[in-house]
């Protein structure tokens, strides 16, 4: 059986772009593939985060995960600090990446374009290190993820090309980024020239939002000229995050939702059809973290995620270790 690993790093409160662009796909790959789902905590301190905020985020994004479906008998849940050898192969991988192919990450440069240049850490800038880390560990096959971490999957393959042409041998899996058909780019309702982002929470509605609120910001989501219901993300961007909204909730095609809608005129009444799917999907979704979140559930799944995932993370990097010559990896 292939394996999928992917994750989600604990930066904020999961926005439905979050669930839209990759948790929901995460559910749809544990019966196609062997289903390694982590929680990126690592990540989330690459930029400064509250202790407590940084603790809280995490249990939800692990109750979210099982809210959302992952069966924890089908995939594999843990935590990326839980398993020592994510920062033992990354210390090893980190020499075949360079600094030049690195600083030109969109995502970095995004980020640090916003911040002092004298203060940004060594962490954000090597963020596509510790990621391509966290995939060669489980020999994953796939990758699901989101638009926006596409580039860093394509880093983490030219990396496996140089690692396994230096070594003349396939120490490391080729892995494959997928994405879901509809969705991979969920934009902000206020600026939908803008991504929903959880650690830029203007416009986004969030997994665990009260639902009057969430119909609320669907109801004022930014619109455009006209009153026509078609997608055309230059002419039409708020429409056409909203279409795509609704055709991933429903799990149609954009197509089949421009068709729902061709004799819909009227923008309100557009968004207020939109405005049920989603309260109607993110209400069961609350209903299941409810019951997860105070219960020993979390901590169960998290013991057992870590030991499985050790024990394929483990193999993996004594391969690395034998294969680069540190002595004695037997
Ligand atoms: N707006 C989005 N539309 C579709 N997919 C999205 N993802 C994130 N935002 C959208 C996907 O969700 C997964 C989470 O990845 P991450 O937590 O490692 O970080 P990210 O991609 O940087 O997500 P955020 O929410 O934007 O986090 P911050 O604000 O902390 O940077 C990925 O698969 C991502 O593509």
């Amino acid at each position: 059986m292939k394996r999928s690993l992917s994750g989600i790093k604990p930066t904020g409160k999961l926005t439905l772009g979050n669930y839209i662009g990759a948790l929901k796909n995460f559910k749809n790959y544990q019966d196609e593939y062997e289903n390694f789902i982590f929680v990126a905590d690592l990540h989330a301190l690459t930029l400064p985060i509250d202790s407590k905020e940084l603790y809280q985020n995490t249990k939800d994004i692990v109750a979210l995960y099982l809210a959302c479906g992952l069966d924890p008998k089908k995939t594999t849940i843990f935590l990326q600090s839980d398993v020592s050898e994510h920062s033992e192969l990354n210390a090893i991988v980190q020499n075949y990446l360079y600094m030049g192919e690195l600083s030109r990450m969109t995502q970095f440069k995004d980020i640090s374009s916003k911040m002092n240049q004298s203060s940004i850490g060594l962490g954000i800038f090597a963020y596509p290190v510790l990621m391509a880390a966290d995939i060669l560990l489980y020999d994953a096959d796939v990758v699901p993820v989101g638009e926006d971490q596409k580039q860093h999957v394509e880093l983490c393959r030219d990396l496996v090309h140089r690692f396994n042409a230096r070594y003349n041998e396939e120490v490391f899996k080729m892995p494959q980024p997928v994405m879901a058909k509809v969705g991979t780019r969920i934009m902000s309702l206020s600026d939908p020239t803008k991504k929903m982002s959880k650690s830029d929470p203007k416009g986004d509605i969030f997994l665990l939002e009260d639902l009057k609120s969430i119909e609320k910001k669907i109801m004022r989501a930014t619109t455009d000229l006209g009153s026509d219901i078609y997608y055309n993300k230059e002419e039409k961007p708020g429409i056409s995050n909203l279409l795509t909204i609704y055709a991933s909730l429903k799990n149609i095609s954009i197509e089949e939702a421009e068709e729902h809608f061709k004799d819909c005129h009227r923008y309100g009444d557009f968004k207020k059809e939109v405005a049920s799917v989603v309260v109607e999907e993110i209400s069961k979704i609350q209903e299941k973290y409810n019951e997860i979140i105070n219960s020993n559930l979390i901590d169960e799944v998290l013991k057992d995620g870590a030991i499985r995932a050790k024990k394929v993370a483990k193999n993996v990097l004594t391969r690395v270790q034998k294969t680069v010559g540190l002595y004695g990896k037997e």
